[in-house]
C-alpha cells in the first residue's frame, strides 16, 4: 500500500457578511450583521479543505484575510499535516504574539487542514480522531438575547420546537436584577421544569455588581452562569467560583490551551467552553479537552457547531453543544437537529460545503 500525500496549494479567504434572524442583543453588543470568513485549502492533489471564522468584527475580517492569505505563501507546497501547521503558523506570527488576531488566523487554517485530511482519509473527522459517527447533545442558542421578558416565554417555546430541544441558553445583564429574574421565570414557565436552562452575562458586570447579580440567580437551578464579569479578570472569576453553587462558566475567550490550563489552576471555573477560533481550531481544542478532562472539567462547544460536533465526539469530559444555526444559509448541507441531538452527516471531513449560488446573491 503507497502512503498517500496531500500538499498545500494555496488558500482563498473570502469575507462575507450574514444577516441574522434574530439580530444579537447582548450587554457586550447589538450585531445584526454577522461578518464570516470562508476559507478553502486547496491542494496539490485536487482535495479541498473547508472552514469559516466568525470575527464579529466586519472590519477586523482584512487583517484576518490578509494573514491567511501570507500563510497560503508560507506553506506553498507543505504537507497537510495539521500540528505542523498550527506551529509553523502560529510561530510566523510570534513577534506580534501569539493571542488575538493570531490566533484567530491560525485557528481558520488549522479547521480547514483537518478537514482536508480526514477528506483525503475518506473519513468524517470524528473518525479520523479514532471516533464514531453519532448524535451529540445540544442546547439553542438561537435566542433569548436582552429582550423585554414579555416576549421571551413565546420565544422560548419556539427555540425548544426547532430541534426537540432539552436545553436552552438566555442572555442576562440587564439595567436591573429583578428584569432578569423576570425573563428567567418568563422562559421557566414556557418551558417547564424540565428544560437544562444556562445563563449568559456576556461580561457585562463588574465585580462589585456580578457577586451580587449571580447570588440573585444561583438558586434558581440554572445549569451554569456563563461570563458575568470581563474575560480576563481570572481573580475576579476564582472569587466568584467559591462564592457560588451554580457551576461558572467560562472559555468563549481563551485564547490557546494555556488560557485553559491557567484558569482551572486557578479555579476561576467550573465549566469551560472554547471557542474554535480561539483555542487554535481543532488542534488547539485537542490539547484543551486533554486538559480539561485531567481537571475533570466538563467542556462545552462554543460557536462553530460542525467542527464541534466531531470533536465531542472524541472529549472525554463532553458536555453541551452550542447549537447556532447563523451561517446555515450558505452551506450546502447544514447539520440536523433531531431530539435535540445534533447530527453529523456521514461525508468525509466537516461535512462543511459553499452553497455558491446563495454565497453570489450576498457578495
Ligand atoms: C455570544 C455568541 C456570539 C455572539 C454574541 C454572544 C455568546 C454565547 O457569548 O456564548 O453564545
Ligand atoms: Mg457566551
Amino acid at each position: 500500500m503507497t502512503i498517500g500525500r496531500l500538499t498545500i496549494k494555496s488558500i482563498r479567504a473570502r469575507p462575507l457578511i450574514l444577516k441574522l434572524e434574530r439580530p444579537i442583543v447582548a450587554r457586550i453588543a447589538t450585531i445584526s450583521d454577522w461578518p464570516v470568513i470562508l476559507i478553502d485549502l486547496f491542494t496539490n492533489e485536487g482535495v479541498v479543505g473547508r472552514s469559516y471564522l466568525e470575527p464579529y468584527t466586519a472590519k477586523a475580517m482584512k487583517y484576518i484575510v490578509a494573514a491567511l492569505e501570507d500563510f497560503g505563501e508560507l506553506l506553498e507546497g507543505h504537507a497537510v499535516a495539521p500540528t505542523e501547521i498550527f506551529e509553523l503558523t502560529r510561530k510566523s506570527l510570534h513577534f506580534v504574539g501569539y493571542q488575538g488576531l493570531s490566533m484567530i488566523a491560525v485557528s481558520g487554517l488549522d479547521m480547514a487542514a483537518w478537514d482536508a485530511l480526514a477528506k483525503a482519509a475518506n473519513l468524517p473527522l470524528c473518525m479520523l480522531l479514532g471516533g464514531t459517527v453519532g448524535p451529540v447533545k445540544a442546547y439553542n442558542s438561537n435566542g433569548l438575547w436582552l429582550s423585554d421578558p414579555a416576549h421571551l416565554g413565546e420565544e422560548a417555546a419556539r427555540l425548544i420546537q426547532e430541534g426537540g430541544f432539552a436545553g436552552l441558553k438566555i442572555r442576562l445583564g440587564r439595567t436591573t436584577a429583578d428584569q432578569d429574574l423576570r425573563a428567567i421565570e418568563a422562559v421557566r414557565a414556557a418551558v417547564g421544569a424540565d428544560v437544562r436552562l444556562m445563563a449568559d452575562f456576556n461580561q457585562g458586570l463588574d465585580l462589585a455588581e456580578a457577586l451580587m447579580r449571580c447570588q440573585s440567580v444561583d438558586s434558581l437551578g440554572l445549569d451554569w452562569i456563563e461570563e458575568p464579569i470581563v474575560y480576563d479578570n481570572l481573580d475576579g472569576y476564582a472569587r466568584l467560583a467559591s462564592q457560588l453553587k451554580t457551576p461558572l462558566q467560562i472559555g468563549e475567550n481563551f485564547y490557546g490551551h494555556r488560557d485553559l490550563h491557567r484558569a482551572l489552576q486557578m479555579k476561576a471555573c467550573d465549566l469551560v467552553m472554547p471557542d474554535f477560533m480561539r483555542i487554535g481550531g481543532v488542534t488547539g481544542w485537542l490539547k484543551s479537552a486533554a486538559i480539561a478532562a485531567a481537571f475533570g472539567a466538563p467542556i462545552s462547544t462554543h460557536l462553530y457547531p460542525e467542527v464541534g460536533a466531531h470533536v465531542m465526539r472524541v472529549s472525554e469530559t463532553s458536555h453541551w453543544l452550542e447549537w447556532q444555526n447563523w451561517v446555515n444559509p450558505i452551506l450546502k448541507q447544514p447539520y440536523e437537529i433531531v431530539e435535540g441531538m445534533l447530527h453529523i452527516p456521514a461525508v468525509a471531513g466537516t461535512g462543511l460545503d459553499w452553497d455558491e449560488a446563495a454565497i453570489a446573491v450576498r457578495d
